[in-house]
């Protein structure tokens, strides 16, 4: 069980804090102040690394090493951030680090249209509504998803981004679904080769929400393209980051279904729950499953079943009991999201136990 921390100098929680929360035994972590497409020194790495190690927590999966705009779009300088990413993969096997999430969307990350919109008991949340995403200009979106959060940076929304957007959205007006994922295999058929020797598994966060947004395409978003993307390079090591919020804003994935037919491919678990509006619209909610459209106990007891043995992390909680922090990422709500999780999955292994 391990919990995403942004670091000392950029997170509101502490690794004491953290280390608190039962059952925590690790932080997913990442050098957030090296630039997209740069080499992640191994003096940085390990000093990060033993500054978690010091709180008594391990450090065995960033998320994220972002993969670079030019890899994407399959531009002749792809070879380059290609051949930095290949060192950083090396360095932080040096490091000890077993899970590497990462993304392949083009421009955005993750996106919602709300950062703190307000349930009825006071708590706020993430929301999507697809009607206000459908009519916003991007370069203001990006202004906005930089600024409007609690004075933290967001992770995915990094200020470089920024910078030439115009023009990367221009470039991706020659791009679609297929171009995207041959780009993909490029730089899959480079990099899994170094992951087997490094012993460090690739993990392909899911694009959230599921589909194509602002003309721009997204290929990993339901289970027919997951299954064309880890047959791209058949190897244990180009695995998936299953991320149940965000293949559950499709609600004709089923996430249970999903674990059961990835099994070991699935590498690292973003454990979270979400309530739908409308067919593209939705918001987050508590890990609960009555507080939202997802059944955490049919998810985890689909992981139980394949006999999960990757990373789980309690993904993004509401903001309650007055915390200022990171949108999503605040400590209290994660951690009743760790404890919710922990107990189920007592109870799946218990009634097990008790069939036999
Ligand atoms: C948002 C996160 C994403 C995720 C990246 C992985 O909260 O789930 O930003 O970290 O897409 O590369």
């Amino acid at each position: 069980m391990t919990f995403r921390w942004f670091g000392l100098k950029d997170d509101s929680v502490s690794l004491r804090d953290i280390r608190q929360i039962p059952g925590m035994t690790g932080v997913v972590g990442a050098l957030f102040d090296i630039p997209v497409g740069e080499v992640w020194p191994l003096d940085k790495i390990l000093e990060l690394k033993r500054i978690v190690n010091s709180e008594g927590l391990e450090l065995e999966v960033i998320e994220s090493v972002n993969v670079h705009e030019d890899i994407k779009l399959g531009e002749p300088s792809r070879d380059k951030y290609i051949e930095n990413y290949i060192i950083t993969i090396r360095n932080l096997s040096k490091a000890g680090i077993k899970v590497i999430c990462y993304n392949f969307m083009p421009v955005f990350d993750w996106l919602r249209s709300d950062l703190a919109m307000k349930l009825e008991d006071g708590s706020e949340v993430l929301s999507y509504d697809d009607n206000v995403i459908s009519k916003v200009d991007p370069v203001k979106l990006v202004e906005d998803m930089g600024t409007n959060s609690n004075g933290f940076s967001l992770p995915g929304w990094e200020p470089y981004r920024l910078k030439e957007l115009k023009d990367t959205l221009e470039k991706y007006k020659s791009i679609d679904e297929e171009k995207l994922l041959e780009n993909l295999k490029y730089f899959l058929e480079k990099i899994i080769p170094v992951c087997h020797e490094e012993d460090v598994k690739m993990a392909i966060h899911p694009d959230d929400p599921p589909w194509n947004l602002f003309g721009l395409p997204r290929i990993v978003t339901s289970m027919e393209n997951l299954e064309k993307l880890i047959s791209l390079v058949d190897s244990p090591y180009n695995g998936l980051t299953l991320c149940s919020g965000s293949l559950g804003a499709n609600s004709k994935n089923s996430i249970p279904e999903l674990i059961r037919c990835f099994g070991d491919r699935i590498h690292f678990a973003h454990i979270r729950n979400i309530k739908f509006v409308s067919e593209r619209s939705f918001h987050e909610v508590s890990h609960l499953s009555r507080d939202g459209s997802l059944d955490l106990y049919e998810i985890l007891k689909a992981y139980h079943d394949i006999e999960f043995k990757g990373y789980v992390r309690p993904d993004h909680g509401r903001m309650i009991w007055g915390e200022k922090a990171r949108p999503g990422y605040g400590l209290y709500d994660r951690a009743l999201g760790a404890t919710y999780i922990n107990g189920i999955w007592e109870a799946i292994e218990k009634c097990k136990k008790s069939e036999i």
